[in-house]
């Protein structure tokens, strides 16, 4: 593994016992650095590896159709993982009690982590880092080309963070090499899932989607059917919220079910379809790169203060302009304004737990338009995302509302009501892109 990919978090005291892999953001047996670096640690020191997932009961308004999602594909990992003599142990409760318990039970050596830049992630490492004495190392198997080491600062648009990944690709988007089976046979004790969806204290009115099935193999199935089917036509097709153009794998991104890197090897060995290939690989890496790296050097990744001080500067001047209509979070969350193609965005994510891309931009911005503050506004956009989409409390959420409601990665332009230099959308622009009255006839209550 690229050592590039490792940051030492936490020195400690050398002991001989198991390598403990804390499995968080990435939550795959196949194509995980992680993985792979802390089976190399233990087949390096001839000890056990381990592999835990804590399972918190609840975590920032996410709901059954997120957490049956997440809890599918971790049944999948127990599977893949024991077929390779790898133990996997489900924790229920918060972290810091969990995980320095089991970590001194079996006199672990060293844990091992996954790359996160969310502040739960983070606070979580903290807490448990405060309570143990052995090292702590963590991998970033999130990112091809690693967050801390493609930049040390936030960065300021796309074209700013391209040009360091660009340079870096050839040494990160390497081929990733196989789990290895481990020697001895450890006693592979079985989680007890029933009891681990009891311990949820979650929202259980927001239905599972039934179109996307959860796991790693599904996640491998849809990613052939994207490059056999689909990427001809990405590039031409994938603002169009009536087709099924896009790859649909954000959800399996989100949960770490498959590898970006995976995705962007396979994609760039397809010769053919150059314009696709290149829209397609400058989302799935740049601007999805940028995301980490915004909310990883920016723990304001979710407020006002956030935004860059053009972006406050412009809504502040702004505040007092007149709303045309103002509306409360109930009657955005029940798709009841006067704008049916905002209404027909909004019952989408309801019903189908993803959002189309290009509405997205669209539905944020009308948010900013008709509520009474940019802070509002934000409050709105972040908690309708993250309550129904599948791929929601994710650093792409996080930057795709401030985007759309503070211009971060965009620029300034010409000045207008409520919005100030913040970009404009409207419907007229959606009419000439797509047509709008199927996609409202296609996303009814
Ligand atoms: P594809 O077009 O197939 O893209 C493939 C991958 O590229 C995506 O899975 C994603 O990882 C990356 N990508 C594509 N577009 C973007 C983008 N604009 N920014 C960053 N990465 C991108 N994405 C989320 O993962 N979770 C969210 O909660 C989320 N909320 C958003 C909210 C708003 C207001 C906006 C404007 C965008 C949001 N996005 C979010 C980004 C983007 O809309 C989704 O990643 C994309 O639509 C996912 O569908 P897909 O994987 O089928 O897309
Ligand atoms: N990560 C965990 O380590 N434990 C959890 O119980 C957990 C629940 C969860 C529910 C919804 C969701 O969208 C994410 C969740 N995560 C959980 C975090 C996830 O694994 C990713 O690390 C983050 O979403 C950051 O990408």
């Amino acid at each position: 593994m690229n050592e590039n990919r490792l940051k030492i978090l936490k020195d400690g005291e050398k002991k001989t016992g198991p390598v403990v892999y804390w499995m968080q953001r990435d939550q795959r047996a196949n194509d995980n650095w992680a993985l792979i670096y802390a089976q190399s640690k233990a087949c390096e020191m001839n000890v056990d590896l381990r592999v835990v997932f804590n399972l918190v009961p609840e975590f920032l308004e996410a709901t059954v159709r997120q957490y049956e999602f997440m809890i599918k594909g971790l049944e999948e990992v127990e599977q893949h993982l024991n077929r390779f003599n790898i133990p996997f142990n489900l924790f229920l409760g918060e972290p810091e009690q969990n995980l320095p318990r089991f970590l001194e039970k079996i006199h672990a050596s060293l844990l091992v982590v996954d790359f996160n830049p969310l502040k739960i992630a983070r606070f979580w490492k903290k807490k448990v880092a405060d309570k143990i004495q052995i090292p702590i190392h963590e991998v970033d198997t999130h990112n091809i080309v690693p967050c801390k080491y493609v930049s040390d600062k936030i960065e300021y648009a796309a074209y700013t963070i391209r040009p360091k990944i660009k340079r870096n690709l050839d040494e990160f988007l390497d081929e990733i090499p196989p789990l290895l089976t481990m020697e001895n046979n450890p006693n592979l004790e079985k989680v007890d899932w029933e009891k681990a969806r009891n311990s949820l204290k979650i929202n259980f009115s927001v239905p599972e989607v039934d179109w996307l099935i959860p796991g790693e193999s599904t996640a491998k199935s849809i990613l052939e059917k994207f490059i056999n089917q689909k990427l001809e036509s990405y590039n031409q097709h994938r603002n169009d919220p009536n087709l099924n153009a896009l790859s649909n794998l954000s959800p399996y991104f989100h949960f770490g079910q498959i590898s970006p890197q995976r995705v962007a090897l396979a994609v760039s060995s397809v010769n053919n379809f150059p314009e696709s290939k290149d829209a397609f690989l400058e989302e799935l890496i740049v601007r999805r790169e940028l995301s980490d790296n915004f909310c990883y050097y920016n723990s304001k990744y979710d407020s006002f203060e956030g935004f860059h001080d053009w972006a406050k500067k412009t809504l502040n001047e702004h505040r007092e302009d007149k709303r045309e209509f103002i509306y409360r979070l109930e009657q955005f969350e029940n798709a009841e304004t006067h704008d049916g193609l905002w209404n027909a965005a909004q019952i989408e994510v309801i019903k189908k737990g993803k959002m189309h891309g290009f509405m997205r931009m669209y539905w944020a911005k009308k948010i900013l338009e008709w509520t009474e503050s940019p802070e509002q506004a934000l409050e709105f956009a972040l908690y309708l995302n993250d309550k129904y989409q599948l791929d929601g409390r994710d650093p792409n959420g996080y930057v795709g509302v401030a985007w759309s409601i503070g211009g971060v990665h965009d620029r300034a332009w010409t000045e207008r009501p409520v919005f100030g230099k913040i970009r404009f959308m409207n419907y007229n622009g959606c009419k000439r892109k797509f047509d709008i009255k199927s996609y409202i006839l296609n996303n009814q209550k």
